[in-house]
């Protein structure tokens, strides 16, 4: 299999070439009569008056092609040489996974994630590297469009699988920018940011599953979608294939206990929780080799999101994982994921697309308690890695995530960064691999780490601010070490709770050093008010402007009912 860099363009570069070979025969031949060639080009037009047609023709010819044969031939040699061009893309995102459930992240792991880790030792580790939100639906939205969740109609917690499509039609999503230069763009997995059932009538389960959805995968970019409406544990449980579900459901299924834990609700005949992870890296692994294969024939890359629905709950590792870890469930589910990746790898091996193909993996946010946080700690295992807090919450173990990126191409193995990223850092990054400018309107919040991908902690140029969000809406704002959270408590599930009597006796923010203090304990905010104001400012200047990257102002949803944006709606 060669379906490296550049083939199709080293292919034309001889015809330059041969171009610039006749120009500079023929342009020599009859500039040489001249006598100075020196004189050129001031004096040409004046110096051809006296000339004949024939000559003059073919003095002009032999300059044209020797011009156009030099610009070519250093042009394409140019874009053949830029390993950048058009890798394959793959991110491979976990649903509910901990930056410690990675044992090359977390010395004291309970478990080996020789998959990832491989991604760690063959490429780049991010230390410093947030979902945009603790939970599922905005976390989605961001990765994929570039644009912090909250400026569109959701303003915290997440969607169901009956809820309509969050992504505004005509948004820019990483797989439409990637379709509109060329590739081929697969989704496999969990969408959770709504489709458009058709309804027949007013209650939730009465949607026509027979009829075509709008507003799903296949509207946002992707050629291609297997996958299911939302979490695992949210009915309908039923396959998506491309805008359609697979089957009509006629059974229900009874709601069932942690942590095998989903809720009640309509299923198809060919839907078992149990087989959905294993479906997806089937999917997987077959839809990347037809695409090896083709752009093996026709050049053309390719762009896999696979979105699994794995570690989250119904928390079910299949028989030959069970047991794996010797830890419990949760564990054995991590290290199936873990395997998949692995997996993931092996293939690209196979089919010889390694070194141009970038892959991504990260989580859609931090460990939930479903996981069993307290069980855990019992085998000496911390899915936050002593970072504060878990899924949904502001505090680092809400957000801060996995984010490992291979692309031997053009990435150093075994190298770190620990520079601040995002996960809605991913379209710009990809615009800038392939030297594309974005429209104003899209990717509002989404800052390039490529020179981070080259560079790492060398890098100039980077992301200087990043705004977290929680499931219950709540902001906190990063920049640099500091981080000002703007709520007494953890904004999500963990203590201090919102609204809860802790946090009524609590100041209104809280400021943390993490360089300092990563574990979020000592609150500076008397000691540092400028840091405060500063902050403020800056929040309320990402929130009103549309967008938190140089550019024109651009619109956002801003209801009047927004009360985790008050402070920074008014001067
Ligand atoms: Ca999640």
């Amino acid at each position: 299999m060669t379906s490296e860099v550049g083939t199709d363009l080293r292919a034309v570069r001889p015809c330059f070439g041969l171009s610039l070979a006749w120009g500079c025969i023929r342009g020599w031949s009859k500039g040489g009569a001249m006598g100075n060639v020196g004189d050129l080009p001031m004096h040409s037009l004046f110096w051809l008056r006296g000339r004949g047609p024939g000559w003059r023709l073919g003095w002009l010819q032999g300059w044209f092609f020797g011009v156009v044969g030099f610009l070519g031939f250093v042009g394409i040699g140019r874009a053949a040489l830029a390993p950048a061009a058009r890798p394959n893309v793959i991110v491979i995102l976990a649903d509910d996974m901990g930056i410690g459930d990675v044992s090359s992240l977390n010395a004291k792991c309970a478990w080996k994630t020789p998959g990832i880790d491989r991604l760690a030792r063959e490429g780049r580790t991010f230390t410093d590297a947030h979902s945009a939100s603790g939970v599922c639906t905005p976390s989605r939205y961001t990765l994929l469009t570039g644009r912090y969740s909250w400026r569109g109609k959701l303003k915290s917690s997440v969607l169901h699988g009956y809820d309509p499509a969050l992504i505004e039609p005509g948004r820019l999503t990483v797989a439409g920018f990637l379709r509109g230069q060329g590739y081929a763009t697969g989704m496999v997995g969990k969408w959770h940011l709504g489709v458009d059932w058709v309804r027949t009538g007013p209650k939730l389960e009465e949607v026509d599953f027979a009829q075509s959805f709008g507003g799903g995968p296949i509207s946002q970019g992707f050629d291609r979608f297997l996958g299911i409406s939302a979490s695992l544990d949210m009915p309908p449980f039923v396959f998506l294939s491309q805008d359609r579900s697979t089957t009509v459901p006629v059974d229900r299924v009874a709601a069932s206990p942690g942590p095998k834990m989903w809720r009640a609700g309509v299923i198809g005949p060919d839907f078992r929780h149990e087989e959905v992870h294993p479906r997806f890296r089937r999917e997987a692994l077959s839809w990347i080799e037809s695409r090896a294969r083709a752009r093996a024939v026709d050049g053309t890359p390719f762009f896999l999101y696979l979105a699994l629905a794995s570690p989250h709950t119904p928390t079910v590792p299949t028989p030959e994982f069970v047991g794996r870890t010797r830890t419990n469930p949760y564990g054995d589910f991590v290290v199936q994921v873990d395997a998949t990746v692995g997996d993931i790898l092996d293939s690209l091996d196979t089919l010889g697309i390694s070194r141009n193909t970038l892959v991504v993996f990260t989580a859609d946010n931090g460990c939930s308690p479903a996981a069993n946080l307290g069980e855990l700690r019992g085998f000496g295992h911390d899915p936050s890695a002593g970072f504060r807090g878990h899924k949904a919450d502001l505090f680092e173990g809400g957000h801060r995530v996995p984010f490992l990126v291979r692309w031997p191409a053009e990435v150093p193995a075994g190298s770190m960064c620990s520079r601040l990223v995002g996960q809605l850092d991913l379209l710009a990054t990809l615009a800038d691999i392939l030297g594309q400018r974005l429209p104003s309107g899209a990717a509002e919040d989404s800052v390039s780490f490529l020179p981070q991908l080259r560079r790492g902690d060398r890098a100039r140029a980077g992301r200087e601010a990043l705004v977290h969000h929680s499931n219950g809406g709540f902001f906190a704002l990063r920049q640099g070490p500091w981080k000002l959270l703007f709520t007494p408590d953890s904004g999500g599930w963990s203590d201090p709770k919102p609204g809860s009597k802790e946090a009524a006796r609590l100041p209104k923010l809280q400021l943390y050093h993490l360089g300092r203090d990563a574990a979020e304990r000592t609150n500076r905010l008397t000691d540092e008010p400028k840091v405060v104001r500063a902050m403020t400012r800056e929040m309320r200047r990402i929130l009103v402007n549309g967008r938190s990257t140089p550019g024109p102002v651009q619109p956002y949803a801003n209801p009047g009912d927004w009360p985790q944006a008050d402070p920074f709606r008014t001067e």
